[in-house]
């Protein structure tokens, strides 16, 4: 018999299967389930719908994989792409006052996210140490964003504030938390879902060994339907598959703004008649976002 679950973990060669009626199971993959595909999108990873057999109580064996709507890829440190995630409807970036957000991450993580494609949204999390830490680069942070058309929402995982608000972008969707380490995406994930210890304990049970720590991805099914993934915290993030054309929706006030350039292969840099250098120095452009955009769009270049 041929069945449909979903991968709620990965272990190596092993996978941990969310059922249709939300039990966990465990199950060994075959080797290059997608032959068709390239080496680094041939295992199943968290998110993947996948064909298992069962072949007895104990074993079952997945056979093949479901054609993907998206996957997030990053380098990995050899600078060869790696799998986070697939079947993304939305990706919440998570920041915080500490660790002190890193807007260039912020804006890889837009590139890559448009080139899935799938939804932003930006959660301020760690609202309660406000007014204490780094409360204007916080303010301005959300300001900018907002400005460019991207949800933010402020939350505090330990106080309960704006958990609400996180819930009604969750319905019928599956997200994906990500982020820096540290800044609180296990603590909402756990907000959000008051039950995951649980949870967490009963995926270590049927992989049968601790597994406590953010250390791979899990994807957790949410009692209003939907499904959230915690994602391990990363150092630092590269749009593996930013594409030129994303480009536009990652970075809006740039791209509209080059159709003014006066070279239409204007490359902002040091070009006359270059409206973005113009909107930069008007303050409707911050440098910063320039400098990452032209940074994103050299890589698509080279790749
Ligand atoms: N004050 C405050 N602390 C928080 C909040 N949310 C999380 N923390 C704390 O921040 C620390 C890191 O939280 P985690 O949820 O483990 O962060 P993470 O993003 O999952 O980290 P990784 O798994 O390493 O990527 C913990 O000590 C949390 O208690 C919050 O809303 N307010
Ligand atoms: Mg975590
Ligand atoms: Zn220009």
């Amino acid at each position: 018999m041929n069945e449909v679950a979903r991968v709620a973990a990965r272990f190596g060669a092993e996978l941990i299967l969310r059922m249709g009626d939300g039990e966990l199971r465990r199950a060994v993959a075959r080797r290059n389930l997608a032959k068709d595909q390239p080496p680094h999108l041939r295992a199943a990873v968290c998110g993947d719908f996948v064909n298992f057999e069962d072949h007895s109580q104990e074993k079952r064996v997945v056979v093949g994989l479901r054609p993907r709507k998206n996957i997030l890829l990053r380098p990995n440190h050899r600078g060869r792409p790696l799998a986070t995630a697939a079947n993304i409807d939305q990706v919440l970036i998570v920041i915080a006052p500490c660790p002190a957000p890193d807007l260039r991450m912020i804006d890889r993580y837009l590139a890559a996210i448009a080139a899935m494609p799938s939804e932003a949204v930006i959660v301020i999390n760690k609202v309660d140490l406000l007014e204490t830490a780094r409360d204007e680069l916080m303010e301005s942070t959300a300001a900018l964003y907002t400005g460019l058309g991207f949800p933010v929402i402020h939350v505090s995982a330990a106080t309960g504030e704006g958990i609400d608000e996180i819930e009604k972008h969750l319905q019928g969707k599956t997200t994906l938390l990500a982020g820096q380490s540290g800044v609180g995406k296990s603590s909402l994930a756990r907000a959000l879902i008051p039950d995951i210890d649980i949870r967490i304990g009963q995926l270590s049970a049927v992989h049968g060994e601790g597994c406590h720590a953010t250390s791979l991805a899990r994807l957790y099914g949410l009692d209003s339907s939907g499904e959230l993934i915690d994602s391990p915290g990363v150092r630092g993030f590269s749009p593996y598959q930013a594409k030129a054309n994303a480009l536009a929706v990652a970075f809006p006030e740039i791209t509209g703004e080059a159709l003014h350039c006066r070279f239409h292969d204007c490359q902002h840099t040091a070009e006359p008649g270059c409206a973005i250098k113009f909107a930069v120095n008007e303050g409707r452009i911050t440098s910063t976002r320039l400098r990452h955009y032209l940074e994103i769009y050299a890589e698509t270049k080279r790749s």
